[in-house]
């Protein structure tokens, strides 16, 4: 394949609510498309670095100038043997940068498969036309604010509730929401590494309450305290931010630290990679679901085809597209019966809209390729 341009653009998408996790306030997802361009097709992708580096080490501004003077010169490099399935050999001697080689990768394969007329679900194997959705409800001000959220997101058919946690609110937001909805409601904590083996007590009084799982409970680079956690509570410890490849996810199950994993394509590199995980994990019998990054209608679209996949058996934080923004980049993914549907078009399957984009897009670098 050759690659005529890749125009990165940096766009700010104003969220419907703040969205407050254990490491900071959003009000807006900024994040950085990538477009492709070969002779007869295009391919896109959006970059998941936050504008900050507090999910993980990456941010926007680094991402684009590590695509930019050290990611793109290695894809050049190939001429024309460049093709998605070499996009992770080609830049592996940088280290990490996940997100960046990432969004790569996905925006080549996208136009890849559009050259040859193949969906992404068709491409990574997905089995379901359909995909449960679930929702990441942020930390509130309140019980009850948080109560009327998760209230409004059942009404409009959300599969499973999934709560950001921290020290301060975690086991009084969990109780309220177990009282008011009942024992039948999917429910899972996510404490993006809040926590340290010390809480374990503390955290071992979220066991009576039948969670579902809880995600990411310590720092991302402490697999054994993970093991260690899980001996101590009966709560199925779920690995997010820990698990950057497919040998993570073979130590993480190996070393019993955890027993569910959180696959994001973006943290780990790319779809190739994330289905890697979901074949490792699916060997060892250990169930995975796809989360999310409050991704626009681009990311979305191959996040819900990924999910697709026979081990992905929980549902994803793979919600609507009007949980996150007024107007999303592209036709919106809309709830139907708490499922979304799997775009079946070539590639990603979804048109960005032109207009949209230009009215968010701050600034656009074009790389000659
Ligand atoms: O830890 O899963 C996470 C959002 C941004 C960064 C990290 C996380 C999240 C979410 C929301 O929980 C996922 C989504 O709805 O896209
Ligand atoms: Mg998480």
């Amino acid at each position: 394949m050759i690659i005529e341009t890749i125009e990165l653009r940096r766009v700010h998408m104003p969220l419907v609510q703040p969205f407050r996790t254990s490491f900071g306030t959003s009000t807006e997802r900024e994040v950085t498309v990538v477009r492709v361009l070969t002779a007869d097709a295009e391919g896109w992708a959006e970059c998941a670095a936050d504008a900050h580096p507090l999910y993980s080490s990456e941010f926007l501004d680094a991402s684009d100038l590590v695509i930019r003077d050290h990611l793109v010169p290695r894809l050049q490099a190939l001429g024309d043997r460049l093709s998605a399935e070499l996009v992770v050999t080609a830049l592996e001697p940088v280290k990490g940068h996940m997100m960046s080689k990432a969004v790569l990768e996905t925006a080549i394969l996208d136009a890849q498969l559009h050259t040859t007329g193949v969906s992404f679900g068709s491409h990574l194997g997905a089995v379901r036309d359909t995909v449960p959705a679930g929702v990441s409800v942020g930390i509130m001000d309140s019980i009850p604010e948080l109560l009327d959220a998760v209230a409004g997101y059942l009404a409009e058919g959300y599969l499973r509730i999934k709560l950001k946690i921290e020290p301060g609110w975690d086991l009084e937001p969990v109780r309220a929401v177990r009282e008011r909805f009942g024992s039948d409601l999917l429910l899972q904590v996510d404490a993006n590494t809040a926590y340290t083996l010390a809480d374990a007590r503390h955290l071992a009084r979220l066991d009576p309450f039948d969670l579902l799982l809880m995600e990411q409970p310590m720092k991302e680079d402490d697999m054994l305290g993970h093991a260690n956690l899980a001996k101590l509570i009966t709560t199925p410890i779920c690995l997010d931010e820990s698990i950057k490849s497919a040998r993570d996810a073979a130590t993480a199950i190996a070393l019993g630290a955890c027993s569910i994993i959180n696959v994001k394509p973006a943290r780990v590199g790319g779809y190739l990679e994330a289905r890697r995980i979901h074949d490792v994990a699916a060997a060892h019998g250990v169930p995975v679901w796809c989360g999310g990054m409050l991704e626009t209608g681009i990311g979305r679209a191959a996040n819900v085809a990924l999910a697709a996949l026979p081990n992905f058996v929980l549902p994803g934080d793979t919600s609507a597209s009007n949980r996150y923004f007024a107007q999303d980049l592209t036709a919106p993914f809309e709830l139907e019966n708490g499922h979304l549907r799997v775009p079946t078009g070539p590639g990603i399957g979804v048109k960005v809209l032109p207009d949209v984009l230009a009215s968010v897009t701050a600034s656009t670098d074009r790389i000659r390729f």
